[in-house]
């Protein structure tokens, strides 16, 4: 479909757009609109893997944009922090009361004073990697470590493979075998969910690997349960027998890996039997999956976010990105495994970020995943926090730490959002958001190879401004007087689509995106993806010397969770919380984006916690009791649902609940410990107990 010029102007019409949600899909959209209004929201059938098919959630999209809750101009606080009290004031005494704040915050304590806070509330690079990071590099402000969602499986995948891409969409549909690990993707990539529906009417199988039967789980062959944070130990079991059983492929381990003849020894130890007892899955469908494996081709492995959550997280999907090599299916077209296919579209982030304008680029660096404690530790203080495309009150760990740091009566906290977030409750200014149909961005998928661009499809609701309109206005308000605040949104995108570096990018330009829509990525250099990764050694690293020089046991191994039990200590022996408590998406949010929405939040009617019938029972809980989740971080409400979905030990809560008083937080119950690699955050690797309330 060809682009309609000035569909902002229009007042009538079908226009494209992209899904601006951080889900791997990045679907193509269709955007009905009448007298001036976005009426429905519908998949363009023109997308080559979306194909017109969106989420429940996009196709109310509606309700979130024209909510009746939504920001609708600047606002200054009057209450007490977290009361929510707010006076309007206009953009240009929001602005000023920034930059006056900043100037002086500079003068007195210098630029590190000032932390930005951002994540992925809208994809758009433009948005949330463009003109923000550049006007806090120029202000020498804190820098951000964006950890807390894929930091640690990106520092594992890549100690095995170098590069952060794996098997492209288009080649996973002819796979035999599908293995989705630690994800739930009928809820979190509907559209990989429906290759794989299609490749089993061909006869494929698809196994799930995980600790709670979700709603994949629910619709696979063979449902896998075991014990969270375990999942190391099975990958090494299945690479016991693999070598054991004469399933690995010798040319190629011999041509394309390091250490093949180490790990064939070291994985001795992983017998069928001392695995079942780590993992809770019994000895014989660990050789059962094994075979099945290593005798099915194209065999293709699926690695969710499930895994990375967990303390041990990097070195667990380090291991798992080692299978596809024993058995040689990186050759075999639909073989491989996915963990992101981030790397292949990835921009020109100098041009975008421009680091160049920064005085310090020594300014020290926090970890999102450890806001609150930042915010009540750091020294010096951090002064003034700036929120935006984020919600850290309901989805960072350690949330009452987060809820304390928010408090400090002397940190000037600025909140952009589209709506009166938890966090934004706290903040001393709160500045509306347009939402990514009012804006111009350009979108890459971290799953599929299409490239999309949006361009303004409703005029501004309310007085909102885009991420980057704001951060230009705030640039000439403290007076940064370089080429880069100039410059417009085309601007960015020509220079994000500029990179020479990204073989990959190559072909892809703003007219392509204005005239085609949908620009497929060059996925020519794919065909030398093995000759050319980015470890050390240039191959595959199953023996690995950088692990060992961080400190890390150079081959996978299994390193059990230091927050919980892993079968040899069972709940209830030794640990002072006896049950493991996972808290993943549902299928009705994104993260916490539309739990606002009272027809979704009506879908997955309210907080739940899955527990099981035996750990029921020993605390006197019946289906449908209002219980307590707690641990000494914090206190999560919900009702309880009795089931046999997970092992004994482990419960389970879907979903990124706010408002409320923050009864029904999961995050209360976090912890902040960094990941094992790449500082990402453990939101799964946490002990708790259950009462009935
Ligand atoms: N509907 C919807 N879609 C989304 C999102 C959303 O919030 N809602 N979020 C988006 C984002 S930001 C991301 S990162 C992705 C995440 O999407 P996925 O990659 O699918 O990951 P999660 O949904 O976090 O699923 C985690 C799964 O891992 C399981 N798990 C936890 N611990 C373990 C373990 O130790 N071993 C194993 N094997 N399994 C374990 C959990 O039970 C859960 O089923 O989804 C994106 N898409
Ligand atoms: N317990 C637990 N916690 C988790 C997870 C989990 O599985 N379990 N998942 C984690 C993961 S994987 C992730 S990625 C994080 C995600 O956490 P966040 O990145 O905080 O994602 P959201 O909760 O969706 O919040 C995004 C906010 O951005 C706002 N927003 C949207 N568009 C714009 C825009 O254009 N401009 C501005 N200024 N704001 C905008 C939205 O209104 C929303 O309030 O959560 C993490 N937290
Ligand atoms: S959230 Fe995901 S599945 Fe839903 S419309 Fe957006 S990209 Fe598509
Ligand atoms: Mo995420």
């Amino acid at each position: 479909m060809k682009p309609e010029k000035g569909a902002i102007e229009l007042e009538n019409g079908v226009f494209p757009a992209v899904c601006p949600l951080d889900c791997p899909d990045t679907c193509g959209l269709l955007l009905h609109k009448q007298n001036g209004r976005i009426v429905k929201v519908e998949g363009n059938k023109g997308h080559p893997i979306t194909a017109g098919a969106i989420c429940n959630k996009v196709r109310n999209m509606t309700e979130r944009i024209y909510h009746t809750e939504r920001l609708m101009y600047p606002l200054r606080r009057t209450g007490p922090k977290g009361e929510g009290k707010f006076e309007r004031i206009s953009w240009d005494e929001a602005i000023r009361e920034i930059a006056d704040r900043y100037q002086s915050l500079i003068r007195e304590h210098g630029p590190e004073s000032i932390l930005p806070y951002n994540f992925y509330g809208n994809m758009g690079v433009i948005g949330v990697e463009g003109m923000d990071r550049r006007f806090f590099n120029r202000l020498g402000a804190s820098q951000l470590l964006r950890g807390i969602c894929n930091a640690a499986g990106t520092a594992g995948w890549k100690s095995t493979m170098g590069f952060g891409g794996g098997t492209s969409p288009e080649e996973a549909a002819e796979a035999k075998l599908f293995i989705v690990w630690g994800g739930n993707i009928v809820s979190t990539s509907m559209h990989m969910f429906t290759l794989i529906e299609k490749a089993r009417k061909q006869g494929a199988k698809l196994v799930v690997i995980d600790v709670h039967k979700n709603k994949t789980g629910e619709r696979a062959d063979w449902f896998i349960p075991l014990y969270p944070g375990t999942d190391g130990a099975l990958a090494l079991g299945l690479m016991h027998v693999l070598f054991e059983r004469g399933l690995t492929d010798g040319a190629f381990l011999s041509r394309y890996t390091t250490g093949h003849e180490e790990l064939r020894e070291h994985v001795k130890q992983y017998t069928p039997e001392v695995v079942a007892a780590i993992t809770g899955v019994p000895a014989d469908d660990i050789v059962k999956l094994a075979l099945m494996y290593g005798e099915t081709t194209p065999a293709y492995i699926h690695i969710g976010n499930g895994l990375q959550h967990h303390d041990n997280g990097g070195m667990m999907i380090r291991t798992i990105a080692c299978l596809p090599a024993l058995t040689g299916q990186w050759l075999v077209r639909g073989g491989g495994a996915f963990k992101s296919n981030g790397a292949y579209g990835s921009l020109n982030g100098e041009a975008l970020e421009r680091p160049d304008l920064r005085a310090n680029p020594e300014a020290r660096i926090i970890n999102m995943s450890r806001i609150g404690e930042a915010l009540l530790t750091e020294q010096p203080p951090i002064r003034s926090l700036f929120v935006y495309c984020s919600n850290p009150a309901v989805v960072a760990p350690d949330t009452e730490k987060v809820q304390r740091g928010l408090m400090r009566e002397d940190l000037f906290t600025v909140v952009h959002d589209l709506f009166m977030t938890d966090t934004a409750k706290y903040a001393d200014l709160v500045l509306p958001a347009t939402s990514s149909f009012e804006n111009t961005d350009l979108y890459a998928s971290y799953w599929h190879h299409y490239v999309q661009l949006q361009e303004p499809v409703i005029a501004p609701v309310g007085e909102g401004k885009s991420n980057f309109e704001l951060f230009k206005r705030l640039a000439q308000a403290m007076e940064f007087t370089e080429e880069a605040f100039q410059e417009s949104e085309e601007d960015l995108i020509r220079q994000a689509l500029s990179y020479p570096d990204n073989p990959y990018l190559d072909g892809v330009s703003l007219e392509r995106l204005q005239e085609e829509r949908f620009v497929k990525l060059n996925m020519e250099p794919q065909r030398r993806y093995l000759e050319n990764l980015g470890t050390p050694s240039g191959k595959i690293e199953l023996f690995s010397e950088r692990m060992a020089e961080a400190g890390l046991p150079p081959l996978p191994t299994y390193i059990p969770l230091t927050e919980g039990y892993d079968g040899r200590s069972r709940p209830g022996q030794g640990d002072p919380y006896p049950l493991m408590f996972i808290s993943p998406p549902n299928q009705s949010f994104l993260n916490s984006t539309f739990g606002n929405v009272e027809k979704l939040k009506k879908i997955e009617k309210g907080p739940i916690l899955q527990i099981h019938p035996q750990d029921a029972r020993d605390r006197g809980i019946a289906e449908g009791d209002r219980v307590a989740v707690w641990n000494d971080r914090g206190t999560f409400e919900a009702k309880a649902m009795v089931t046999d979905r997970m092992l004994p030990g482990t419960v389970v809560s879907q979903g990124l609940w706010w408002g409320e008083g923050g009864r029904h937080r999961s995050n209360a119950l976090t912890s902040d410990k960094p990941s094992d690699m790449g500082g990402g955050a453990t939101f799964f690797s946490t002990v708790v107990d259950v009462k009935r309330q």
